[in-house]
């Protein structure tokens, strides 16, 4: 399976960094708030202690399903059998590493130049940590302190030299009040990283799974403009289909096929339910998994009729879904649970923690990304979890806003295909900000002025994201 590399935690037990806390339950926490790698670095303890701890953090982190990398002790790696190592410019030579390990452990390698960076390459390394990017109290004896703009020389020259698809982290004196910016200076024109690697904003935090979770906040929105260019430039996401709220659905199972095969995505929107219409819904959703196309379930009222507890759980058994989305009660009813809603309109009774673990949950027993939307919208996958704080009253009182999310993010799943969670923050920030950006405007004085310039703002979000300007992502939160 594809590393994720977006929030790579490096580790240190040394007390100036670790202080009197554990390092297993600090990595613990760490995962917890949806670090994707991480590192187990030792230099100084003795091969038996260094084997103790990494077979206590390898069992955390398979639960967890991160991969586990050792830095350059490759004996420790092959003794316990983790996913890989890490290799310093003055370590074991890569091809010596790669012999001991076999061809399918991960090998990443330290570069602090382009030189580096391109024979590591040569060499079979499986991704490159670049760096220093800012002096550190963590590591003394760095050697350059390159800057962001270092980070994006050499992710230049990967990129001329035909290694552009090689992950890339960068590291030293990274935290998330700098995490926007080192992503945004270190981006090279066809060459962005992949992530971050940090040791202190995490190991020394006071609370390392808040910290873990800024700072995948941070790596996900930074990659919204991709997301955003990706609808744009995909015409087949443009052609996302909006099943429901059309009573002509009788045809609709023949075509859906045809459909499926364009390209795109379907949103199965339960706005009416009819029992004609469902065995559609069903045939529909059949033909685009088979297609292998994204499916976005908007069980609209799905707790407030038996009728339409009941559909949810015929569209559960027929088939996949990439997202499901829906506020409180729908999803609480998706989920299982039996709760009563009146008509469509939602109430947020749980708090936000309640609801961060109730996403969680549907999207690990569903295996696909949930979205829970509310005043914070809470959006996970199973392993990384995140709120989104944007939006505005005003898209609340306005009927048929959430089947126009529920739209935008299976057109973004679509264009999207390598991380549904990363298309969904997409959709659902995307909308917020824009919202934000309505209720401000002079003339909207409530819900019906409201819409148009809504409409408006995504627009002009598009199109400044397409030339190249994301400013408007300094208001996501
Ligand atoms: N390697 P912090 S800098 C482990 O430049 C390590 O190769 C570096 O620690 C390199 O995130 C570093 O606390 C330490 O600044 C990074
Ligand atoms: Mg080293």
């Amino acid at each position: 399976m594809a590393v994720d590399y977006s929030v790579y935690l490096v580790t240190d037990s040394t007390p100036a960094i670790l202080g009197d806390k554990d390092l297993i339950s600090v990595v613990e926490a760490s995962l917890r708030g949806g670090v994707t790698v991480v590192q187990y670095r030792d230099k100084h303890s003795a091969k038996e202690d260094v084997v103790a701890v990494a077979k206590k953090l390898h069992q955390l982190t398979q639960s967890y399903g991160v991969p586990l990398l050792i830095n350059d002790r490759v004996d420790v790696a092959v003794e316990i059998g983790c996913e890989g190592v890490h290799i310093g410019q003055d370590d074991m030579e890569i091809q010596q590493a790669r012999k001991l390990l076999g061809p399918n452990k991960i090998i990443g390698v330290t570069a602090s130049s382009k030189e580096e960076a391109i024979s590591a390459c040569q060499a079979g390394a499986d991704y490159l940590g670049l760096g220093t990017v800012y002096s550190t109290a963590t590591k003394k004896d760095t050697k350059s302190i390159i800057g962001p703009s270092g980070v994006a020389d050499i992710l230049a020259a990967l990129d001329a030299a035909g290694h552009s698809s090689i992950p890339a982290v960068c590291i030293g004196g990274v935290n998330a009040s700098n995490a926007s910016a080192v992503l945004a200076g270190s981006a090279s024109p066809h060459k962005a990283l992949d992530g971050l690697a940090v040791v202190s904003a995490i190991i020394a935090a006071a609370d390392p799974a808040a910290a873990s979770r800024d700072l995948l906040a941070k790596v996900i929105t930074a990659k919204i403009p991709d997301v955003v260019a990706a609808v744009v430039q995909n015409f087949a996401a443009n052609v996302a289909l909006c099943v429901g709220a059309s009573p002509i659905m009788s045809n609709y199972a023949q075509e859906a096929a045809d459909l499926a095969r364009l390209g795109g995505a379907l949103v199965l929107n339960m706005g009416t339910v009819t029992p004609e219409g469902l065995n559609n819904y069903a045939q529909a959703l059949k033909a685009y998994n088979q297609a292998r196309r994204p499916v976005v379930l908007d069980p609209v009222g799905a707790g407030a009729t038996s009728v339409r507890r009941e559909a949810v759980q015929t569209l559960l058994a027929s088939g996949t879904f990439a997202v499901i989305k829906g506020n409180q009660s729908e999803i609480q009813t998706v989920h299982g649970a039996s709760v009563t809603q009146r008509g469509v309109d939602s109430s947020s009774s749980l708090t936000v923690p309640q609801r961060a673990q109730l996403v969680r949950s549907l999207a690990r027993r569903r295996r696909c990304v949930v979205l829970l939307t509310g005043p914070t919208d809470l959006i996970s996958d199973g392993r990384r979890t995140l709120r989104v704080d944007n939006g505005h009253g005003y898209l609340g009182m306005v009927t048929g806003t959430g089947c126009t999310l529920g739209t935008t993010v299976s057109a973004m799943a679509a264009a999207y295909e390598q991380d549904a969670l990363v298309a969904t923050v997409a959709g659902t920030v995307m909308f917020g900000v824009a919202a934000e950006m309505a209720a401000k405007r002079d003339h909207v004085r409530g819900p019906g002025s409201f819409v148009p310039a809504f409409l408006d703002e995504l627009f002009g979000i598009r199109k400044a994201t397409m030339q190249g300007d994301s400013t408007w992502l300094a208001l996501a939160k």
